[in-house]
């Protein structure tokens, strides 16, 4: 398919409640929504990186930035039949993983639209609902936790996941494994201990965790596979995972024994299920992350999560944990065991509400 025009807006959309981890507090959520367009379709993308250079380097001006100089310039005018092609186009633009997933996204969601098929069977999906669970945030006391998860619990979800930082943690997951003795419950530091300050933590080995998310720096896998042969709950990376090759060497060297996996975070779709294919071989458990996404980027991740290997819950919520109003007309409900229906329409399986992009919209631009 040729592409013909391709149009970015960044949006900011209100969260329904602040979200805490211990690299900030956010009470909105900016975007970049993407549109490609080729005879007579549209395919929607989301680059998810956020306002702030928290979670990773890549913020939402400097995706901007990458797309508008360097990505949609490099596939403008250009056939392509799939996303392979799209990644050989962009192989010469270092990094940026969240700007190139991005526009990857909208070029599946426009190849399943000509194709009439969905995203979750392009990729050999084998699901038709996914089980899912929680993330919560930083509360003001453990008391004030312990509320938060219970109303989850009663939501229905089955998982709970605690971002926990120095000085909340162990306190924290401790009170909430003490009201709910038998939920599955797993944390994430995001990247906020060393190899020293870690010490502290040792007491959540008895806590009968599912898996302890990114303890220490993103570029450390060495130390991770240090902290992991000190701890018997699995160690799970998310940060430190930008590639299949950093998979397979973190799994050789032992720096953990889960995987999350989020197609931003790794350059795209293509990369994501790559990831989950190494490990699903090696045996190793994987989920889905989450990056608080719009409809746009929960549908992709709901088809992503339906690959066989997705083993443990995926921290894919229902719309109306994160927005109350959202850019896709469709709302993902939660089912109650605790899973969400896979999109089954062509492509993403969703469609926009133009009026809510326009209500959220801070700039747009369209190149042809
Ligand atoms: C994680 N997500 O697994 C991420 C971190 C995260 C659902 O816990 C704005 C943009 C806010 C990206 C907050 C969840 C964010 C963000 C948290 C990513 O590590
Ligand atoms: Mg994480």
């Amino acid at each position: 398919m040729i592409i013909e025009a391709v149009k970015i807006s960044h949006l900011r959309m209100p969260l329904v409640l602040p979200f805490e981890t211990s690299f900030g507090r956010i009470t909105s959520r900016d975007c970049i929504l993407l549109e490609i367009f080729s005879e007579g379709l549209t395919g929607y993308g989301e680059c998810v990186a956020d306002r702030d250079p928290g979670y990773s380097y890549e913020t939402v001006n400097t995706a901007w930035h990458i797309l508008k100089d360097y990505l949609i310039p490099a596939v403008l005018g250009r056939n392509l039949h799939d996303a392979d092609d799209c990644q050989a186009m962009v192989a010469n633009v270092r990094g940026h993983p969240m700007a190139k997933a991005g526009l990857e996204m909208a070029l599946w969601d426009l190849i399943g639209k000509a194709q009439s098929r969905s995203l979750s069977s392009m990729l050999g999906g084998v699901r038709t609902k996914v089980e899912v669970g929680v993330s919560v945030g930083i509360q003001e006391t453990p008391q004030e936790l312990v509320k938060v998860v219970e109303r989850y619990l009663q939501d229905g979800y089955q998982r709970i996941k605690v971002k926990i930082k120095p000085g909340r943690d162990v306190g924290d997951v401790g009170a909430v494994r003490a009201a709910f003795p038998s939920i599955r419950l797993q944390v994430d530091a995001n990247s906020a201990y060393t190899l020293a300050t870690a010490e502290r933590l040792k007491p959540l080995d008895g806590l009968d965790l599912l898996l302890i998310e990114q303890p220490l720096a993103e570029d450390d896998l060495w130390d991770h596979h240090k902290l992991q042969a000190q701890f018997a709950t699995p160690i799970c990376l998310d940060e430190s995972i930008l590639s299949v090759r950093h998979a397979r060497q973190a799994l050789e060297m032992a720096a953990c024994r889960i995987i999350n996996i989020k197609a931003g975070r790794v350059g795209g779709m293509n990369q994501g299920a790559a990831i989950h294919s190494l490990c699903h071989n090696k045996g190793v458990p994987v989920w889905c992350g989450g990056m608080l996404e719009t409809g746009v980027g929960r549908a992709a991740n709901l088809a992503l999560a339906s690959l066989p290997g997705f083993s443990l819950p995926g921290d894919i919520s229902a719309t109306e944990r994160y927005y109350q109003e959202d850019i896709t007309n469709e709302r993902f409900q939660l089912n109650s065991d605790s899973t969400i229906n896979v999109p089954k329409a062509p492509g993403l399986g969703i469609s926009i509400n133009e009026k809510a992009v326009k209500r959220f919209l801070v700039k747009a631009e369209s190149m042809s």
